[in-house]
């Protein structure tokens, strides 16, 4: 009888009691498979009209079990949404607004595509996408992004390591930087009638930066194909670098002697820099590069994140510039 009056009756034992923080983790965990699951489900490939006509889907579905081994190339920090990283964009070609990538780039073919390899090497050609697609094992790497203009993300991006193209192609002693040329085609792209940007658009790399295995040129990310207005079907991706050093939807790669001028530096030279390693301590001429905003922690209030010398990615490719001047090589 006194038994009822025991308070915890109506409560389950302590021990069944899922505590709220492993709660959680499952619930983030879930949500990670989820993403995963319907990353590898060629369902969600049949929706993309790109994907249609190939074999490659398969391939890089794959890849999203295939975690990279490149040091650095996994991050803790938690991936930004599927939605964010396909919505807020910078693609000029289809829109300076955020969200006119996502909203212009269907436009875009991305089949037939190739990528043309000239210059200082020993084996230059012209590469087709399923070609490129084969040359190497395909990873998946979790890298921050910083652009620019104060914000970053956490995308997990699928490729491989630029410098297995390079390898193949067989640079000659007169390379010593390489030059990205990416799509300009006004069939397609609606903002190349604006002169925001000179056409095509131009990013370089000094050879060794290319050749860092961190350097990847990647086809996906999330374990789908790369969505248009993220550069499809392939792009550079320089985690150290500020965003717009990796360029989207690439179709000729030259190798050369002398550095070359991207687009822009072109633009603005005093503001955009060849080098544009992300740098806390060298500012913008019109802002800090000190903090920066991380897409999706939302809100007004959303506290700002300390920017980390070249995007936390120090250990990794300090190196490459030991000795020099990073001011005056911004
Ligand atoms: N061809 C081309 N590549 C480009 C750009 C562009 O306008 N055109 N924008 C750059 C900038 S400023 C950034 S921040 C990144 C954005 O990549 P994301 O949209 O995949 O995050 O792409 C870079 N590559
Ligand atoms: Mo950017």
């Amino acid at each position: 009888m006194h038994l009822i009056k025991n308070p915890d009756q109506h409560h389950p034992l302590s021990s069944e009691i899922t505590p709220r923080e492993a709660f959680e983790q499952r619930r983030l965990l879930l949500r990670g498979l989820s993403t995963a699951v319907a990353g590898t489900a060629l369902a969600t490939w049949a929706g993309r009209e790109a994907m249609a006509q190939t074999a490659a889907p398969g391939k890089l579905a794959r890849l999203a079990s295939t975690p990279s081994r490149v040091a650095g190339a996994m991050t803790m920090e938690k991936a930004n949404s599927y939605q964010d990283a396909s919505t807020y964009n910078n693609y000029y070609e289809f829109g300076t607004d955020k969200a006119d990538p996502a909203r212009n780039a269907g436009s875009l073919r991305t089949r037939p595509w190739s990528v043309t390899v000239e210059g200082e090497v020993g084996k230059p050609g012209v590469f087709d996408l399923e070609a490129l697609l084969k040359l190497s094992t395909m990873e998946e790497r979790l890298y921050r992004m910083r652009c620019v203009e104060g914000w970053s993300m956490v995308i997990p991006w699928v490729g491989y390591s630029l410098a297995e193209l390079i390898k193949k192609v067989e640079p000659n002693s007169r390379a010593k930087y390489v030059e990205f040329v990416t799509l300009a085609d006004k069939s397609q792209m609606p903002g190349l009638r604006s002169g925001v940007l000179d056409w095509p658009y131009v990013e370089g790399l000094r050879l060794d930066e290319a050749m860092h295995p961190l350097a990847l040129l990647s086809f996906g990310m999330y374990g789908e194909v790369l969505p248009n207005q993220n550069g499809a079907p392939v792009r550079l991706v320089v985690p150290w670098k500020y965003g717009f050093k990796s360029a989207k939807s690439i179709v000729k790669i030259r190798f050369v002697e002398k550095q070359p001028v991207s687009s822009w530096t072109r633009s603005a030279a005093q503001e955009y820099g060849f080098f544009s390693n992300v740098n806390p301590q060298v500012d913008h001429p019109r802002w800090s590069q000190g903090t920066e905003r991380r897409i999706g922690e939302g809100g007004l209030f959303a506290k700002k994140r300390p920017t980390l010398m070249f995007n936390g990615y120090e250990a990794q490719v300090g190196q490459l510039y030991a000795g020099m001047d990073l001011v005056k090589n911004y």
